[in-house]
């Protein structure tokens, strides 16, 4: 399997991290890939995925999985199923729901990324960027209030948390989370004691 890549994405380090826990990491290539809004990429739309966006998942079939939430529910099935998401019950609901919040939460922070890189700045639109940036903040809040997720295992939801909280430090070194959210800054040091969350931090821009 090839995964397109990029060491700076919160959604290939979800993937590669996951791949690291679930045993898969050597079954998989990296491939590195350049996706930035405003600037084409047509073989990798045409070849990899129309949406223009990373990680994708190439299977040596050639079907291409793409999204970063569909491909670790890919791998966690090849792994044998049910280990980062739960495979039935309340629980895999709850999981997914809280993964799919973390989704939402690191597409706000790259909007509000994407608003300050790429955006020419006269068209700078301050309340659209802190409109998606407080998206993000309450998703942390609400975390940092979550004993169930703060003292459970690690799951697809501490390892997207992980990332969010790493994307966070990487684009937004000042945003100040770890005084706002004591509980997620503990959580955070206890988890970068794992291999696969140390190894994966995004490198100093
Ligand atoms: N929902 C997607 C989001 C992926 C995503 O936004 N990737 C970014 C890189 S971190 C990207 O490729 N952006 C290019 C663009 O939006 O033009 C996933 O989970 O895989």
């Amino acid at each position: 399997m090839k995964l397109s890549f990029s060491p700076a994405s919160p959604f290939a380090r979800k993937v590669r991290i996951a791949a690291i826990e679930l045993g898969l990491i050597d079954r998989i290539e990296f491939m590195s890939a350049a996706t930035i809004p405003g600037q084409p990429n047509e073989d990798y739309i045409h070849q990899v995925n129309p949406l223009k966006k990373l990680p994708a998942l190439i299977l040596d079939n050639g079907e291409v999985i793409i999204d970063s939430f569909v491909i670790a529910e890919y791998l966690d099935d090849l792994a044998g199923g049910g280990k980062l998401t739960p495979a039935s019950g309340p629980e895999r609901w709850r999981v997914r729901s809280d993964h799919s919040l973390l989704q939402g939460m690191m597409d706000s922070m790259l909007l509000c990324r994407y608003e300050q890189l790429v955006r020419p700045q006269p068209q700078f639109w301050q309340a659209w960027y802190d409109d998606h940036w407080n998206r993000a903040w309450t998703g942390f809040a609400k975390f940092d209030a979550s004993d169930k997720v703060l003292n459970g295992p690690f799951d697809i939801v501490q390892i997207a948390l992980t990332c969010a909280l790493g994307y966070a430090d990487f684009r937004f070194p000042d945003c100040g989370w770890r005084d706002a959210y004591p509980n997620l800054a503990a959580f955070n040091e206890r988890v970068m004691q794992r291999e696969s969350v140390r190894i994966s931090v995004p490198p100093a821009a």
